[in-house]
């Protein structure tokens, strides 16, 4: 008898401790969000733009209810916030946080909870469990990518970071990708008012560029900074842009930040202005964006987390962040651009067009220089051993191996004929007669190297052939060594340098022939003839004036990006040579994109 009372009472515990489990898992408010804001801490003022801007989103929806917590200023404090939600008879069936350090912290706990987390804010997190973060903000890593092209060009860095899980981080993949560079770095506590002494060792250290990983606090740093006689460039990154800094613009003028380059068009962003009274800064329009889309996918019926991961995993959401891509781990993605401090506003900066361009340039130039190097030498060697047998293969072998932007080397005889091949599954071309290709024609002219236009290749695609003369032993023109670049090399290159840039590059022959654009469909195609041209006459009357001009601006009307609907663009251009062929690399951007 005891025994069974015991079984009865171990079946009602069990039974009892299962239910209030599964209550627990199941009792979810459907229309409930949870905010969790930085309000008692040094970013107070983020965290009302960003309250304001989910009010904003929250009210073109019915019968939504949102409760805020304070995660005040450290892990702590967002982790308490956090329980308060999870202890909830009727927890949120969503959470919104704020802030890098927060995001890290609460991403295992969402997952243990088994609650849907939305961080906003939050350049980084340490991701752990996947499928229940969805994030609005761009991951450090990429932005850097951006800073570090202007970066670049200064030679002392310091580094001047809140220290938190914001500006540690940052600080950590500025030191990974600029080490050399890097002459101070010193940490500082974001409720500080006063940072002399710091700023006393960062005078020291004679920095040509001061990065300052901060926000609002950014304007007293730079006043101080100013004060003490620190010269150096200040450079800053999204978070900074706050209203601080205009108030004290006589001290912040001329500092450079990256941005998200968002939709200044959006109806958002004048109702804000219009309620609040200020613009709202990218930290209202993130969480605008995320409260605004979660509604969206509640609306259509997902509320549990694996349904609202999926929802976001994979999509192009277009809100006021413009549009913005989230990748399969749940990380958005959309532009960035660099912004400054000018006349008392933050501003578009202008130089970014034309140093992304500058820089393509070189990085095209760099590549074709190398390419032509290795080319030059290996062509010598040939001069001994001839077009073909053993040593050439090898020859032929190691050229393309030290070369990742080369399609295929060839060898080609003094009459134009196609004599070797590497790499071999390219044999079929052995034989080939390209004698008729212009370049060929020259070299043999000439004997001196060249390089091509764009031609129908034997391969079968539109290529570049670079080629150099080989002589033989007794200085006699035996024939000539090519290689052919990938046809995909100038995208590869291009898409790198203007990766996350809300603009494009495209590159012209003087003939008017598109050999690069984003759209595949425009390579080949000729702007002086082609059909597609036909309607945007200032398009081609630029295209003339970039046929018989180095270097230039402009503007015209084109297709956008996708090829939708037809757009003001601004343009600038420069030119790449290359051993008598001139190529024009060129720069747009949609005028309304800033
Ligand atoms: C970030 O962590 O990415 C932020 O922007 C946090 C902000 C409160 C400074
Ligand atoms: N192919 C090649 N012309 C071609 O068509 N490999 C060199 C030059």
């Amino acid at each position: 008898m005891k025994k069974f009372i015991r079984m009865i009472v171990c079946l009602v515990v069990l039974f009892s401790v299962f239910n209030t489990i599964s209550a627990k898992a199941n009792s979810k408010d459907q229309k409930l969000v949870g905010v969790i804001l930085p309000f008692s801490s040094a970013f107070v003022n983020i965290a009302n733009e960003q309250k304001n801007a989910i009010e904003l989103a929250v009210k073109e929806f019915d019968d939504i209810k949102v409760i805020y917590e304070d995660s005040k200023s450290d892990e702590a404090g967002a982790i308490e916030a956090f329980n308060k939600f999870t202890n909830m008879e009727n927890s949120p069936f969503a959470i919104i946080s704020c802030a890098s350090w927060v995001a890290t912290a609460l991403h295992p706990l969402s997952a243990k909870e088994n609650i849907f987390h939305i961080v906003i804010g939050s350049a980084i997190i340490e991701r752990t469990q996947p499928k229940h973060t969805v994030r609005f903000t761009l991951d450090a890593n990429q932005e850097e990518k951006q800073l570090a092209n202007y970066l670049i060009k200064f030679n002392r860095i310091a580094i001047y970071n809140m220290d938190n899980g914001y500006g540690n981080n940052w600080k950590k993949t500025i030191e990974q990708n600029l080490s050399d560079k890097i002459v101070k770095a010193i940490a500082y506590n974001p409720q500080n008012k006063d940072f002399k002494d710091d700023l006393a060792e960062i005078k020291k250290a004679n920095p040509d560029v001061l990065v300052l990983l901060s926000a609002g606090n950014a304007a007293i740093i730079a006043k101080q900074a100013r004060e003490l006689g620190i010269t150096a460039k200040f450079v800053g990154t999204r978070p900074i842009e706050r209203s601080e800094l205009l108030q004290e613009a006589q001290y912040t003028d001329g500092l450079v930040y990256t941005y998200p380059s968002y939709d200044r068009y959006h109806p958002m962003i004048a109702k804000y202005t219009k309620e609040y009274g200020n613009p709202p800064t990218v930290f209202a329009v993130e969480a605008y964006d995320s409260m605004k889309s979660l509604l969206t996918a509640a609306k259509e019926g997902n509320h549990s987390t694996e349904a609202l991961f999926d929802w976001y995993a994979g999509r192009t959401y277009i809100g006021a962040l413009g549009e913005v891509h989230f990748d399969e781990n749940g990380d958005a993605n959309y532009p960035y651009m660099y912004k400054e401090i000018s006349d008392g506003k933050f501003k578009t900066a202008n130089f970014q067009y034309s140093l992304l361009l500058e820089n393509a340039r070189q990085e095209i130039n760099k590549i074709f220089q190398h390419i032509d190097q290795d080319v030059k030498k290996t062509s010598e060697k040939l001069s001994v051993y001839g077009l073909t047998g053993k040593e050439v293969n090898k020859a032929l072998q190691n050229l393309f191996e030290r070369n990742e932007y080369v399609y295929d080397c060839t060898t080609i005889d003094a009459k134009g004929i196609i004599k070797n091949v590497y790499p071999k599954k390219y044999e079929k071309i052995i034989g080939a007669d390209i004698s008729k290709q212009p370049q060929i024609a020259r070299l043999h002219k000439t004997n001196e190297p060249v390089v091509s236009e764009a031609i129908d290749t034997v391969e079968g695609f539109l290529g570049f052939d670079l080629e150099h003369p080989i002589f033989d032993e007794n200085g006699e023109f035996i024939g000539s060594l090519s290689v052919l670049t990938e046809p995909n090399f100038f995208d590869r290159i291009i898409s790198q340098k203007v990766a996350n840039f809300p603009v494009e590059m495209w590159i012209m022959q003087k003939d008017g022939t598109v050999i690069y654009d984003v759209n595949e469909e425009e390579i080949g195609q000729n702007l002086f003839t082609d059909e597609i041209y036909a309607p945007y006459k200032s398009l081609i009357k630029l295209a003339i004036e970039m046929s018989i001009t180095p270097h230039g601006s402009g503007g015209y009307s084109f297709l956008d990006k996708k090829l939708d609907k037809t757009v003001e663009k601004k343009i600038i251009w420069t030119t790449i040579a290359m051993h008598g062929t001139e190529v024009r690399l060129a720069l747009a951007h949609v005028k309304d994109d800033f």
